[in-house]
């Protein structure tokens, strides 16, 4: 069959046959029990079907916490495909547009039919093309964010750049919520931060790229996008939620837009946070970004700052990497408040097809951010070879400062 299934979870007083039905008719053909039989069989091949309804017991926390009495149940829907165009703009109003409103329902998950997945030709480069890039196949990769840059002049950014290159990161993202300005315009932070990675390859032989923050109005990302690849950017930093995931994937499908782009999940708090209504993480940061075109996902890990439960991150990374003849893996980025100490528990729940990122995290070093840098390819190299933190920490005095000042968990 051609079609989508979603599956939700909903919280309801009421009958769930008679609820998921009605989710089957109001959102594809409304009501029509009154209309003629000619009619009723023409629209039949356009009504949702009913896929399956799991009811469970009443949630007393759930009911205490909605004020009334409630079931949590599992529906899953199937709409037909020619219900809408292939696009995720049509796909998500026809799931989940005014539904979306529609009291305690939460999105969890779509299938879709081959024929529908087949417009949706997901990452350009992938995981494996990023690591083509690098040259770096048998270990996560350690990745870090430019802090402090806004008011500051583009020498102070090249100097922030250099720092970070020099401690051994593989890649250097713009921090989301640098937008293009006047002290370091978006042209300039790609030319100038080419010559400042170039310097430090000649002098250290290590190679790291840039990622650039893509931002300004929706009309005009396509145009800067381009510029940026002529003037030799590496990746594209983008901030999908504050834009669309059908932005995301015009820059994605682009053939003159020849570089990675990592989605930054800025604002997708916005939607899923909630037991009761929106969507799920898996569902919005796995298998949408990826359907979308992102090469490289930042999500919460579970560990820092801004933490994720484990369960939900662990089954973002497998949306992002679980093998699809149709579709690149994705490199997941598990992010927010991340330092040294805490690479043992990413290295078990992540693995080596990871990217290991922070911001505070190597710039608050006591060494700075090439001693951050260096703390975190140290940690890596003692997770790979079945060191604990604190034995590579002797042979590591950047990893043994970290470690000292931020703490550390072995696994
Ligand atoms: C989940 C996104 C994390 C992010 O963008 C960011 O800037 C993290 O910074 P730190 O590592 O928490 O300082």
């Amino acid at each position: 069959m051609n079609e989508i299934i979603a599956k939700y979870l909903v919280h309801d007083s009421g009958n769930l046959e008679k609820k998921a039905e009605g989710i089957a008719l109001g959102l594809t053909v409304g009501s029509w029990t009154d209309l003629p039989q000619l009619e009723q069989e023409q629209l039949l091949k356009h009504k949702g079907r009913v896929v399956s309804i799991e009811q469970f017991d009443e949630d007393p926390n759930a009911s205490t916490y909605l004020g009334k009495t409630v079931k949590k149940g599992i529906i899953k829907i199937a709409y037909p495909s020619m219900n809408f165009s292939p696009d995720l703009p049509a796909i998500l109003t026809t799931v989940f547009g005014k539904l979306s409103l529609d009291g305690e329902i939460k999105l969890l998950d779509l299938e879709f039919s081959e024929d529908i997945k087949s417009f949706f030709p997901g990452p350009k480069f992938g995981l494996e093309g990023i690591r083509e890039k690098l040259g770096v196949y048998d270990r996560p990769l350690v990745m870090s964010i430019f802090k402090g840059v806004i008011g500051r002049d583009i020498e102070y950014l090249k100097a922030q750049l250099r720092e970070q290159a020099l401690g051994g990161v593989d890649i250097i993202k713009d921090d989301e919520i640098l937008f293009d300005n006047p002290l370091t315009p978006f042209e300039e932070r790609i030319t100038e931060g080419k010559k400042v990675l170039d310097e430090v390859y000649s002098e250290i032989g290590h190679r790291s790229l840039y990622a650039v923050n893509l931002t300004g109005k929706t009309f005009g990302l396509k145009e800067k996008a381009k510029k940026a690849v002529d003037l030799g950017a590496d990746l594209l930093l983008f901030n999908v939620f504050a834009y669309g995931l059908d932005v995301l994937q015009s820059l994605a499908e682009d053939p003159e837009i020849t570089v990675p782009i990592m989605a930054h999940p800025a604002f997708s708090g916005a939607l899923t946070p909630s037991e009761f209504y929106g969507v799920s993480n898996p569902l919005l940061l796995g298998k949408l970004l990826r359907y979308a075109g992102a090469d490289l996902v930042l999500f919460p890990s579970p560990y820092g700052s801004v933490a994720l439960e484990r369960d939900q991150t662990l089954e973002i990374a497998h949306e992002l990497t679980k093998s699809d003849d149709q579709m690149k893996t994705v490199f997941p980025v598990p992010s927010a408040g991340i330092h040294p100490g805490l690479v043992p528990l990413l290295l078990r729940d992540f693995g080596i097809n990871s990217i290991i990122n922070a911001g505070g995290g190597v710039h608050g070093h006591p060494d700075g951010a090439i001693g951050g840098g260096k703390a975190f390819r140290a940690a890596v190299e003692a997770g790979l070879t079945g060191t604990t933190l604190v034995e590579y920490a002797t042979k590591s005095p950047e990893l043994k400062k970290a470690i000292e000042l931020w703490g550390y968990k072995e696994v």
